[in-house]
């Protein structure tokens, strides 16, 4: 249905590349060297719609899960992206229950949800039977990002959504420690951790962006469900400068 799905349910962990660099070739590329899903950056960086349809294509074609996180929370930009082909959905600061509940209406069909017909993508996937194979083809993942989310938590989790997913950059910024992706602020970290035991408590999967393998490894082992990898310019500019620097040295 949605390998993400598959690895939870034999309790392995889930590995993401992450893209914010518009273009196919990369985005196949990386979909082809392992990671278990890519996830396309509308929110943050140049990437938009019609960039984003073509890489989702080229993700599957690679062999990965594509993955989306849209711009915002907002139920009509989420099903045009489902309908193009995204089988995962990060939304972006969910502060409330009633947010949340937004995009668990975004991602199902009625009953459960109001998601309009049209999965001009999926259906060639899933030929016969996807009104029935909609829900579980898809993983929706809300960010928990703010000092709202946090309070609200216990409301989120409520919700009829898969997982959550933390946005540490944010987190940290709204609690004072800063706008850094690995905080040492112990507000940051104590919160974090509090995020991954409650989601579990909830039967819920908690995943969170790392910005690098240190910290991927590091939440793979306290028990988070999926983790990131660094985003593609990042891992291109280090890749680059490490050549640059070894054949300057002297
Ligand atoms: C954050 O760290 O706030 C994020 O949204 C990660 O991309
Ligand atoms: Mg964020």
């Amino acid at each position: 249905m949605n390998k993400v799905r598959e690895l939870w349910k034999q309790g392995k962990p889930v590995i993401v590349g992450w893209l914010q660099i518009p273009g196919t070739f990369h985005a196949e590329a990386l979909a082809r060297v392992g990671f278990d899903a890519v996830v396309v950056d509308l929110q943050h960086g140049p990437v938009d719609f019609a960039d984003a349809a073509m890489m989702m294509a080229a993700i599957e074609a690679g062999g990965a899960e594509p993955f989306v996180r849209p711009q915002w929370n907002e139920p009509s930009s989420i099903m045009k992206m489902l309908d193009t082909g995204a089988y995962g959905i990060i939304a972006p600061m969910v502060n409330s229950e009633a947010e949340a509940r937004l995009l668990a209406s975004a991602v199902h069909y009625p009953p459960r949800g109001y998601r309009s017909w049209g999965p001009r993508r999926p259906v060639q996937r899933y030929p016969s039977n996807y009104p029935a194979a909609a829900s579980d083809s898809i993983v929706s993942m809300a960010m928990v990002e703010t000092r709202e989310a946090l309070e609200n938590l216990d409301g989120i989790l409520k919700a009829d959504i898969d997982a959550i997913f933390i946005g540490p950059s944010d987190l940290s910024l709204a609690l004072g420690g800063g706008a850094t992706p690995i905080s040492k602020e112990p507000k940051v970290i104590e919160a974090i951790r509090s995020i991954r035991e409650r989601t579990h408590a909830a039967g819920k999967k908690v995943g969170i962006f790392a910005a690098s393998t240190g910290f991927a490894r590091e939440k793979l082992a306290e028990g988070f469900d999926l983790v990131t990898s660094l985003p593609d310019l990042t891992m291109l500019t280090m890749a680059a400068k490490a050549a640059v620097d070894e054949i300057r040295r002297k």
